[in-house]
């Protein structure tokens, strides 16, 4: 990394709902990667550290028992500010409730997150699910990470967390769009389904987002 590229670490969804035991929608080697988390946190040196976390409204679209559907599976929900207007929207159980335990990041990330650190709400919208950290998956609604980023003149992000094949996905190829210079590390993304992890590595690549090893960064 060029010494003077201003850095963002960018903490996707490290929530306990996403974490085994207890989690409602747990990414079953999800605990792996803390080790990982606090050392970067611990080690790096970084100009911005950004935490994302969702923050549904009870009633979620997204949420399965919204709909009396069975969670894993898929709907057409209607489309925003678009009347008849359809989208494919996967349900999930339960997960992330405003004010709930689930909703909280894990127990040992709080406790080493600065007072600096920029906490991005996503997922607040009741009506649309919001897997990247920059916006929704509609994009009508952007959250504030991109003014976040740009009022501390970030050109690097480095994106870990959960989960590799959803909200890591989406906000790290987000972070590409909006031309960051994208790293994504390895050792420290896990996924819902861990067997489509190298597809989405791929994918992450063909965006232009580069995969790197911890100590690439530190
Ligand atoms: C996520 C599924 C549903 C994630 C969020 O954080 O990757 N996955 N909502």
């Amino acid at each position: 990394m060029a010494p003077s590229a201003k850095t963002a670490l960018l903490l996707v969804d490290i929530q306990n709902d996403f974490l085994p035991p207890d989690g409602s929608l747990a990414v079953a080697e999800g605990r792996d990667i803390l080790p990982h988390v606090y050392r970067l946190l611990a080690e790096g040196k970084w100009d911005l550290v950004v935490a994302s976390q969702v923050d549904h409204p009870h009633g979620h679209v997204s949420f399965a028992s919204t709909h009396g559907a069975e969670p894993f599976t898929s709907i057409p929900v209607p489309k925003l500010h678009s009347p008849g207007e359809t989208v494919l929207q996967m349900l999930w159980p339960d997960h992330c409730v405003q004010g709930t335990h689930g909703c909280e990041f894990e127990a040992g990330l709080k406790k080493k997150l600065g007072e600096d650190v920029v906490v991005i709400q996503k997922g607040t919208n009741v009506a649309v699910d919001a897997y990247s950290a920059f916006a929704d998956n509609q994009y009508a609604f952007f959250t504030p990470l991109i003014k976040s980023l740009h009022s501390a003149g970030i050109h690097t992000v480095v994106v870990v967390g959960l989960a590799t094949d959803y909200c890591v996905k989406f906000t790290a190829i987000d972070s590409c769009k909006f031309g960051f210079r994208t790293l994504v590390v390895k050792e420290a993304v896990r996924g819902v389904d861990s067997k489509a992890t190298q597809q989405v590595f791929g994918e992450l690549q063909e965006w232009g987002c580069e995969l790197v090893s911890i100590d690439d960064v530190l």
